[in-house]
Formats: C-alpha cells, sequence, structure tokens
C-alpha cells in the first residue's frame, strides 16, 4: 500500500481497511529506517492512524497543522513528498527530523521546542480571520508538552477568545518518562470517560438495529448517561475554560477519528479533542520500553537492542558525581524539567526521591522553583539541555542571578550537536551566565 501512496491526494482516495493496511506498512518503514539511522522512534509510531485520519479530513495545502515538538512529523513527512528522504534522517545533509517550511509548505510551523503550538495555531487562526479566509487550524500536543506554561497560557487566550482553533490533545500518558503533575491528574480522570464512550458505541449498533423503538431507546438512554456521567465525571476542566471538548477517542481507530475530526471541522469555536494513544504502538521492545525509544540509536530490529552499547558519557558522570555528592550533603536537590534520562538523573532521583523534581516541561518553572529551595538554604542542582536553557533566561537572571542566590545551573548538550538537526549554523551552544 506504501508504494502506491505518494501524496495526501492518493490517501483520501483509500477505504478504512487501506488505510489500515498502509498504517501498518508505515510502521515498518519507519521501524526499519529508525533501526539503521536512528531517530525518534515510539512518538511517531504512536501517531501513525492519527496522522492518516488528521491528513483525510483536512487539506494539508490549505489547513494548518501545527505539530508540537514536532519529532512524531515522520508519518506526515512520508504521506508529503518525502518517503525516499526520510533514509537521509540523522545524516549529513539528510532530511530534518523535525517540521521544516523551508523543506516543504505542508510543514506550515516549524517546531522542536516543546509546547508552541496551540500559541502558534491561535497566531495563524486570528490571521485568517483578519484577512477573511476559510481554513481550519488544527495544533496537535503530546500530554507532555500541555504541561509546558506557554501551551497552558495559549489555551487561556484561545479558551476566552472563542476563536476557531482545534487542539488535538496526544494523550499517551508519557511524556519522554511517564508523564507527571497535576495535568495528568486531570487527563487521567477524563480518560476513564472512554469507558462510557465505548459502550456507548458498541450498545448503539444493537439498539440500531430495532425498528422504530431503537432510535427513541437511544435517546432515552443518552439522556440517562448524561446524567451519570455529569454525577461521576469531575466538572471539565477544557470545557469550563471556554472549549468543546470531544473524546476520549481511540486514537489507532482511524475511521471513529475521520468522524470526530469531521465534526470538529464543522464548529465554530474553540475544539479539543482528546486522543488517547500508545506510544511505541506496533513495536513490542518500544510498546514496552517508550522512554528508551523516545529517541534512539540504531538498533537491531530483532531484539530491540541498541547496535552499539553506549560509553559513559557526561550526562551519566555528571550524575553519578551528584549522587555521591548527595551522599555528604542533605541540602543538595536535583531538579529536571521532564528529562531526567537525558540529563543523568534517574540514580540520584531512585536513591533520593524526595530531593528529587520532575516539574514537567516547565524550565521556567524549574529555574524560580530552584531559586526558591536555594533562598531557604537547599543546594539545588538544575541540569537542563543547553537548548532548553534559552525558554528560562529571564528566570536565570531575575530570580536568581539578581538575588545572588546559589543555584547549580547546568547545562547539557552544550557542545556540537548533531543528529536531528540541518541548520549547522545553531550547532554550537555557548552558554554564558
Ligand atoms: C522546551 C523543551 N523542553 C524539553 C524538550 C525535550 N522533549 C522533547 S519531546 C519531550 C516529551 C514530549 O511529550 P509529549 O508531548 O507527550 O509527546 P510524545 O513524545 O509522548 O508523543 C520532551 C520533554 C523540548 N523539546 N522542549
Amino acid at each position: 500500500m506504501l508504494e502506491k501512496v505518494n501524496s495526501t491526494e492518493d490517501l483520501k482516495k483509500l477505504t478504512i481497511k487501506e488505510k489500515e493496511i498502509l498504517a501498518e506498512d508505515i510502521r515498518k518503514y519507519i521501524i526499519e529506517v529508525v533501526s539503521k539511522n536512528g531517530g525518534h522512534l515510539a512518538s511517531n509510531l504512536g501517531v501513525v492512524e492519527l496522522t492518516l485520519a488528521l491528513e483525510s479530513v483536512f487539506d494539508v495545502n490549505k489547513d494548518k497543522i501545527v505539530w508540537d515538538v514536532g519529532h512524531q512529523t515522520y508519518v506526515h513527512k512520508i504521506l508529503n513528498g518525502r518517503k525516499e528522504e526520510l533514509k537521509s534522517l540523522r545524516k549529513l545533509k539528510g532530511i530534518a527530523g523535525f517540521p521544516k517550511t523551508k523543506e516543504s509548505e505542508t510543514d506550515c510551523f516549524n517546531t522542536g521546542h516543546s509546547s508552541t503550538s496551540i500559541s502558534a495555531a491561535m497566531g495563524m487562526a486570528k490571521a485568517r480571520d483578519i484577512k477573511k479566509e476559510n481554513h481550519s487550524v488544527i495544533a496537535v500536543i503530546g500530554d507532555g508538552a500541555l504541561t509546558g506554561g506557554m501551551a497552558l497560557e495559549a489555551l487561556n487566550h484561545i479558551g476566552s477568545s472563542k476563536t476557531n482553533v482545534i487542539v488535538v490533545l496526544n494523550d499517551n500518558e508519557m511524556s519522554i518518562s511517564k508523564n507527571i503533575g497535576g495535568i495528568n491528574m486531570l487527563l487521567s480522570k477524563l480518560r476513564a470517560r472512554r469507558h462510557y464512550t465505548i459502550s456507548n458505541q458498541s450498545g448503539r449498533k444493537v439498539l440500531d438495529k430495532i425498528p422504530i423503538i431503537g432510535p427513541v431507546l437511544i435517546k432515552i438512554i443518552r439522556r440517562i448517561k448524561k446524567g451519570i456521567k455529569q454525577l461521576i465525571i469531575p466538572k471539565m476542566f477544557f470545557e469550563d475554560i471556554g472549549f468543546k471538548y470531544l473524546g476520549p477517542i481511540d486514537g489507532h481507530n482511524i475511521e471513529d477519528m475521520e468522524l470526530i475530526l469531521k465534526r470538529a471541522k464543522e464548529l465554530n469555536e474553540p475544539v479539543l479533542i482528546h486522543v488517547l494513544t500508545k506510544k511505541g504502538k506496533g513495536y513490542e521492545p518500544a510498546e514496552l520500553m517508550p522512554d528508551k525509544f523516545h529517541a534512539t540509536s540504531a538498533f537491531d530490529i530483532e531484539t530491540g537492542n541498541p547496535k552499539k552499547v553506549k560509553e559513559k558519557d557526561y550526562s551519566k558522570a555528571f550524575g553519578e558525581k551528584l549522587v555521591r555528592l548527595a551522599k555528604k550533603n542533605n541540602n543538595i536537590v536535583a531538579i529536571t524539567a521532564a528529562m531526567k534520562d537525558g540529563t543523568g538523573l534517574t540514580e540520584f532521583a531512585k536513591i533520593y526521591p524526595d530531593r528529587f523534581f520532575d516539574v514537567g516541561i516547565a524550565e521556567q518553572h524549574a529555574l524560580t522553583f530552584a531559586a526558591g529551595l536555594a533562598k531557604e538554604g537547599m543546594i539545588p542542582f538544575v541540569p537542563i539541555y543547553s537548548s532548553f536553557y534559552q525558554r528560562a533566561y529571564d528566570q536565570v537572571i531575575h530570580d536568581i542571578c539578581m538575588q545572588n542566590l546559589p543555584v547549580i545551573m547546568c547545562a547539557d548538550r552544550a557542545g556540537i550537536v548533531g543528529a536531528d538537526r540541518r541548520d549547522t549554523s545553531r550547532n554550537i551552544r555557548f552558554i554564558i551566565f
């Protein structure tokens, strides 16, 4: 099927059954490429059906689909003229691992740093309205990225302005590691609604077959269920802040997703569609270890084992040293913004769970939180990838430096960074505080 599909025009001609076959072909292809070149695997395997549904219902040449972070756009690239090019992923002068407007007009906004999609979508939607154009604007954001402050700032803005934007929340319960925090608690309550949606659908199919009284029964049952739902399910955050909430829906069921996306397309208000997906879907090692397969180096498809054994890197050495220091000093604490493994804090978190804080994708909060801890005598260590430190320069200067607080800021990946970046001028990063 993959051979037959070279564009979203080809995709739109397929039946649901054919799209399901295509989904499996795309999975196999992505696994094949990433096992050779390395790349972001688990997130891409999780959005195969979601991408097929989105790009079947919307027109990528007219509508705007903004992918948050953008590490999950391999499927989109395959469908939009870059099937062969994907083989050059993470190679010199190869295809970018993230959306790049320079690469294709269907990549409508460059992403990489988390939690920007809803703001960008709002900007595009406002521009559309001012220009009196008529197309859909969609932000696709993960539950991890939703923990970033910017995403919440944008939801706050859209909800009250009643702008026609569709937010697709791709909820796989994972950031890079397990997602954490109050937003995750809220989502887990909403996930519970799924059982109601499912039983609704299967019951409906049976009742539909009963002539005359079938539809009446459906109406009565729906009313009763709505009542029960209101009682059991807590007040709905998204509705309260001005969004129409649709879902939760199975993110691997193309037919259901197409239906719900078509419905959202017709509404002229902010809509949030809650889609449940499985990170790593369809490849067992990635389903079992979605964190390890979030971004991976080349691996053996049979076993899932890396082709090269990883040598001890700077992050690991940093983590080991921090554990040794923390043994001698009870005031040492460590903070991560959703990058526990990447920044070398895995051991620290295991040994000192009470002195370890994963604050979600929230670099700004991480640093002012550290400032508060330091003000009261703690010694906070905050390792953050240099690129993501950009998010928190104001907090570094205003909350830490200007009060001369002893926060230990550690910049990971501050040297030459390869792999996902095509724009080499931005590969060398220096951080000077
Ligand atoms: C500002 C910022 N901090 C950290 C990261 C590193 N990062 C990339 S993806 C990711 C997790 C995203 O989780 P989610 O949005 O749920 O997407 P998923 O991979 O689960 O599909 C993180 C922390 C980033 N891209 N940007």
